[in-house]
């Protein structure tokens, strides 16, 4: 019998888990006025999460899924992405959303159940969250395709998780993408998790990235912890996309060091030992590491990072609570040109609830 097709996925790396490099850096992770915006975004979205975790305890926000411990994959790819291309994320990709433009204010909202947090003021052409797992998928290809269809120079950036990667539209989205070349690159946030079914009991694939390859797509991995790496390959793969070669996979291996959401409680079903050793391999510190050997970071630097990102953050928080609730009518809008007949006598009811009789 001969061999027809083969394949390779390639991992890389190039900072370690104490952030020493591994090998030759690229350009940009060798100059710290680059690498600076980087940590500084990472940090504050990891205030951000803390601060939206404790709004959720105290009854401000609904349900909350926090980024703790991926935050090098958002902000790694969302750096590399030009303002024109689109942002199709999950609902635990604001890491990326935050450079990309989208306001924790905004975002609040969002997760207060306030559908104006989805309207980006800078980032008007981003898709909103999305919750139905890897529909978001189709969403970017579809995008996509529209860039190829229309000759503009952009690409659907798409977010995804590795529960994701088991569902239809994941592979009905990349079949599209490959067979059409669209502009699109897929990044997949392997956090070894779906709430609590893990990596190896939800597909027998040796790897995420090597599904592509069945849709004619290439499909990499990556240390999902090291910016450095995730920054370099989304980069290579946004570049790809613009030159009219297609799409691209990127498998970010990285951890949920948090629980899936607010709603959940990750020590019934698994084991503290191994998330504390996971902590080990958290990409904040490590990127910290590697600047302060470059002697571009010290405690000084951090302490007054700290306090800059925890004024930030409670600037959001008080632009959020000081926003006027949605009228009743609100959620009625937008979702229909003309409103079904069942749902309007559900408005009727809802405004007669709130004391306004305003019709939306
Ligand atoms: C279509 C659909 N089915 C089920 C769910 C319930 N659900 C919410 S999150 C989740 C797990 C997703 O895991 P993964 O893709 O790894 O993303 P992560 O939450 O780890 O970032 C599931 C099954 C959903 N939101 N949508
Ligand atoms: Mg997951």
């Amino acid at each position: 019998m001969g061999t027809v097709a083969s394949f390779e996925i390639g991992y890389t790396q190039y900072l370690d888990a104490r952030g020493e490099p591994k090998q030759d850096l690229p350009a940009f992770a060798r100059d710290p006025a680059a690498l600076l915006p980087l940590y500084r975004a990472m940090v504050l979205a990891r205030h951000f999460d803390l601060k939206a975790i404790a709004l959720q305890r105290t009854g401000k926000i609904g349900t909350f899924a926090s980024a703790i411990g991926q935050e090098a994959i958002g902000v790694g790819v969302a750096s590399a992405m030009r303002p024109e291309d689109v942002l199709v994320p999950s609902y635990r990709d604001h890491a990326a959303q935050f450079v990309r433009g989208v306001t924790m204010t905004e975002s609040l909202l969002y997760w207060g159940g306030d559908e104006r947090g989805s309207h980006f003021a800078a980032a008007p052409h981003d898709f909103p969250n999305n919750v139905p797992i890897a529909t978001q998928v189709c969403h970017a290809a579809g995008a996509a395709y529209a860039f190829r269809l229309r000759g503009e120079a952009r690409a659907a950036v798409c977010l995804l998780g590795d529960g994701g990667t088991s569902k239809g539209d994941f592979y009905e989205g990349m079949n599209l993408a490959g067979a059409w070349r669209v502009p699109m690159v897929l990044v997949v946030s392997n956090n070894q998790w779906a709430i609590s079914m893990p990596r190896a009991a939800q597909t027998a694939a040796q790897t995420l990235a090597q599904k592509a390859i069945a849709a004619g797509v290439p499909g990499r991995q990556v240390d999902g912890n090291d910016i450095v790496a995730v920054r370099q390959a989304a980069a290579q793969a946004l570049e790809r996309a613009r030159a009219g070669d297609g799409p691209s996979l990127i498998e970010a291996i990285t951890y949920r060091l948090g629980d899936h959401t607010t709603a959940d409680d990750a020590s019934r079903y698994r084991d503290e030992a191994s998330v504390k050793a996971h902590w080990a391999q958290e990409p904040v510190l490590r990127l910290r590491n590697y600047l302060a050997s470059l002697g571009a970071w010290d405690a000084a630097r951090e302490e007054a990072l700290i306090k800059d990102c925890a004024q930030q953050v409670a600037q959001a928080v008080e632009a959020y609570l000081a926003t006027p609730m949605p009228a009743p009518a609100a959620m009625f809008e937008h979702l229909y040109a003309t409103l079904p007949a069942a749902l309007a006598g559900q408005l009727a009811m809802a405004q007669r609830f709130a004391g306004t009789d305003t019709p939306p």
